[in-house]
């Protein structure tokens, strides 16, 4: 019989890992629609997600080692973050501002992900500003002499900012253990890449830095997996930095406050639904034989009633204190000595 391992692009995972991958991207895809459902009835002021974008996600995060590796994510990573460890309940909490939320007690932007114990680092609403910070942290890791990596995502239009052209170069030069992650979505809301770039490739800009930049369909989750094993090995073995290209598409618009009719065809959507990370990746476990349309609907409706708990249990959990609003803004009575 043909042990899992043996098939080719398996990439050596076990069928438990293989189910467990979908499992997370099933997982973003429903928290995602969840979380735009939410706004449509008036409950969640604001959602941002990344249905379409959960191959480059889960298969980068799959090749980190949580709770050890530094995460800086961006807004639309929902799919890092569970494959990180957290929960839809604290990602819920979080889209709805309530005070239990891990991220900030409810006062911060939703989908800015923050988890200390998990070493996922909070951003900053400002495009780009997050890629200095992983730069910094993984420099952090090489002077303490620390097995640690820092990976740190974006879309293509952060690739058009001064940070992530000065992170790239600093990084560059003193070989830091940390991985770029461009999830090309080809727009920054509705500026599409041509109109940001004179180049074709995000990765091709790498070489001006001194470091490999890898290219990768960002809609094939084991084929992310690969390149970022491997760029894992790079950053270990003291080798320096590696940007990957998950070259993807949002299915949705860019938030919920987005209309991105005014700006691509619909044609051009339906043409990346064929391509779905999710449709894709179901396919190709029923294809090998890894489980059967059955098994993958049974996952999916483990899934269904896991957000519906985290949801309900969010919706009811009470929101911040108006009070707490100035917290962490000036020193507190308690912290003055
Ligand atoms: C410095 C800065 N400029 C503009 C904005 C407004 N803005 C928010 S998201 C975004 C687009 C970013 O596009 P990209 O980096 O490609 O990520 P995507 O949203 O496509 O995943 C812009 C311009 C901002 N938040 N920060």
């Amino acid at each position: 019989m043909v042990s899992v391992k043996d098939i080719p692009g398996a990439s050596g995972l076990t069928k438990e890992q293989l189910l467990a991958m979908y499992q997370k991207m099933a997982l973003a895809r429903a928290v995602g629609e969840r979380e735009r459902m939410l706004n449509r009835l008036g409950k969640g002021p604001f959602a941002v997600t990344g249905e379409g974008q959960e191959a480059a996600q889960v298969g980068v995060a799959f090749a980190l080692r949580p709770g050890q590796d530094w995460i800086v994510p961006y807004y639309r990573d929902i799919g890092v973050a569970l494959t990180i460890g957290q929960t839809p309940r604290d990602l819920l909490l979080a889209h709805l501002f309530r005070a239990e939320d891990i991220s900030g007690g409810g006062r911060n932007m939703p989908s800015h992900f923050s988890d200390p114990k998990l070493r996922i680092v909070s951003t900053s609403a400002c495009v780009g500003t997050q890629i200095p910070h992983a730069v910094g942290i993984a420099l952090a890791s090489k002077l303490r002499k620390l097995d640690e990596v820092t990976a740190t995502f974006f879309g293509d239009g952060a690739t058009s900012t001064g940070d992530w052209h000065e992170s790239m170069n600093f990084a560059g030069i003193h070989k830091l253990p940390v991985i770029f992650v461009c999830e090309q979505n080809w727009y920054a809301i509705s500026v599409p890449w041509r109109k940001q770039a004179a180049v074709e490739s995000v990765a091709s800009r790498a070489e001006g830095y001194g470091f490999p930049g890898v290219s990768v369909d960002g809609n094939d989750v084991l084929a992310v997996y690969r390149v970022a094993k491997q760029a894992m090995s790079r950053a270990r073995d003291g080798e320096g930095p590696t940007l990957i290209e998950a070259v993807t598409y949002r299915l949705v618009p860019h938030t919920s406050d987005d209309d991105d009719r005014r700006y691509r065809s619909r044609e051009e959507v339906e043409e990346w639904k064929k391509k779905d990370p999710l449709i894709r990746f179901s396919a190709w476990i029923e294809e090998h034989g890894i489980a059967d349309h059955s098994d993958l609907e049974r996952i999916q409706e483990k899934i269904a009633q896991e957000v519906d708990e985290a949801s309900e249990y969010a919706e009811q959990a009470p929101v911040a204190e108006p009070e707490s609003a100035l917290r962490h803004v000036y020193v507190e009575e308690e912290e003055v000595v």
